[in-house]
């Protein structure tokens, strides 16, 4: 068995959620922050078969799209100018998915 921890858009989730439950995965999404933007995203856990995981992957890549974000910058914060004193443009996504071993999974 695997988990698999994959973090996607907020903006995507709602749509991966709903495909992955559709077709029969069962998922746990927890709201998270990126350290780099500090924008909210969210964090899915997916316990699987290790045949699964393909599926998953497949499932996520799907409906999950690339997209331009602008880092601004510090001084827009008031912290003075710094290294970050000029925004900056990244691209964030699709999805970034861990795929970890399971030793034991069990409903108590
Ligand atoms: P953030 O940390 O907010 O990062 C947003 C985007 O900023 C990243 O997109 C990447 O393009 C850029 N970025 C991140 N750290 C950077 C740095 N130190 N220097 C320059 N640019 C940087 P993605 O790679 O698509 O990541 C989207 C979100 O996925 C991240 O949000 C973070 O929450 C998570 N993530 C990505 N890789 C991760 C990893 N290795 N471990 C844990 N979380 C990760």
């Amino acid at each position: 068995m695997k988990l698999i921890l994959a973090i996607v858009n907020n903006e995507d989730s709602a749509i991966v959620a709903s495909a992955l439950t559709h077709d029969g995965f069962t998922v746990t999404k927890l709201s998270t922050t990126g350290g780099f933007l500090q924008v909210g995203n969210t964090t899915f856990l997916i316990g699987t078969d290790d045949d699964k995981v393909q599926e998953v992957k497949s499932v996520i890549s799907k409906y999950c799209a690339t997209r331009k974000r602008v880092n601004p910058s510090t001084a827009s914060f008031g912290k003075g100018i710094s290294n970050n004193s000029v925004p900056t443009e990244v691209v964030v996504g699709g999805a970034t998915v861990f795929v970890l071993g399971v030793e034991d999974c069990e409903k108590l």
